[in-house]
């Protein structure tokens, strides 16, 4: 029996067909990753693995084991994210909370956490703001963490950056909302504008991933294009949407498959009715499940 070899952890940050970049994390360097021994045959490597292996030369690093991934996100593909950004505005763009409320299901599905982050805080009037805080609460009741951020004037930035130490993120969110801007604070990249979005009708990263940008302290992150839609209907069928409303769960409704709508004894439904659940969350689900329900002018008003 040899000694065993001492490995070095790296993370991949770059996988496109056979290139696969690797960054060290005790050195932080960018290396060519080069699957070896056993890794060869099972070759799916995306970015955000976390790999082990050895520097073989200034450019080189064979690649001897991949670490379990504890998720894998597949819009783009990526592993391990332990934070997805979701990037909102007040305005431009107006803020559609309906849309982030699917976002948020549709995370939950996946498995990968959500962190809420309104850019643009500067445009805001003293009304605006009202309506960021009000926003901002209901989201904070539901029990996410949101942060307020400005790109343009790195306002909240530095919060951000704590907020995401030793993390491998994720920026999602509508078309506009400043995701590649906030890219550009965080790393000191700036992407070509449109870098990303013309990548996507290339194919690249909807097929292949994403590129991971290392920044402060061991975190990374990754620019996605933005979109206009995402139903959570796209991913699930409409009874399971009731399983990543986080703020519903902690409800023990008469029926253990109610689905908080006509049941009699929804604990949901009450909790809408005492203010503990938001009306605007629990439109959201009825809207997601195509469903009209009577006595919601009389619940939310
Ligand atoms: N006033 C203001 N403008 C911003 C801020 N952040 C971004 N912008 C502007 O908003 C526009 C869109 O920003 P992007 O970073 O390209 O937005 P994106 O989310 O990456 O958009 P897509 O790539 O199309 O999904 C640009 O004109 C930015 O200069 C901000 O904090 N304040
Ligand atoms: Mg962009
Ligand atoms: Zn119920």
């Amino acid at each position: 029996m040899g000694k065993k070899k001492e490995l070095k952890r790296a993370i991949v940050i770059d996988r496109e067909a056979q290139l696969i970049q690797v960054y060290t994390l005790d050195e932080g360097r960018t290396y060519r990753g080069i699957p070896r021994g056993k890794v060869l045959k099972k070759e799916k490597i995306y970015a955000g693995d976390y790999v082990q292996g050895e520097v073989v030369d200034t450019h080189t690093f064979a690649i001897e084991e991949v670490e379990e991934r504890k998720n894998l996100l597949i819009r783009p593909r990526v592993a391990n994210v332990d934070r997805i950004i979701i990037v909102q505005t007040i305005k431009m763009p107006e803020f559609n909370n309906y849309l982030l409320d699917n976002l948020l299901v549709v995370y939950e599905y996946f498995g990968v956490e959500p962190v809420i982050v309104f850019n643009k805080v500067d445009l805001l009037n003293e009304e605006e703001k009202k309506e960021l805080d009000y926003w901002m609460n209901i989201y904070k009741e539901a029990g996410y963490d949101i942060l307020k951020v400005s790109a343009k004037t790195g306002e909240g930035i530095d919060e951000l950056v704590n907020y995401l130490e030793g993390f491998i993120c994720i920026l999602a969110g509508p078309s506009g909302v400043g995701k590649s801007s906030i890219l550009s604070r965080l790393t000191g990249i700036e992407l070509r504008t449109q870098e990303v979005s013309e990548k996507t009708e290339r194919g690249r990263h909807t097929t292949t991933g994403v590129r991971l940008i290392p920044f402060g302290k061991n975190s990374f992150i990754g620019d996605t294009p933005g979109f206009s839609k995402v139903e959570a209907t796209m991913f699930m069928k409409p009874k399971e949407i009731r399983n990543y409303f986080r703020e519903f769960l902690s409800y023990t409704c008469k029926y253990p498959d109610c689905t908080h709508t006509n049941e009699p004894g929804c604990a949901v439904k009450e909790a809408v009715k005492r203010g503990e659940v938001s009306c605007e969350r629990y439109k959201s689900y009825l809207k997601m499940l195509k469903v009209y329900l009577e006595e919601i002018k009389e619940i939310c008003g």
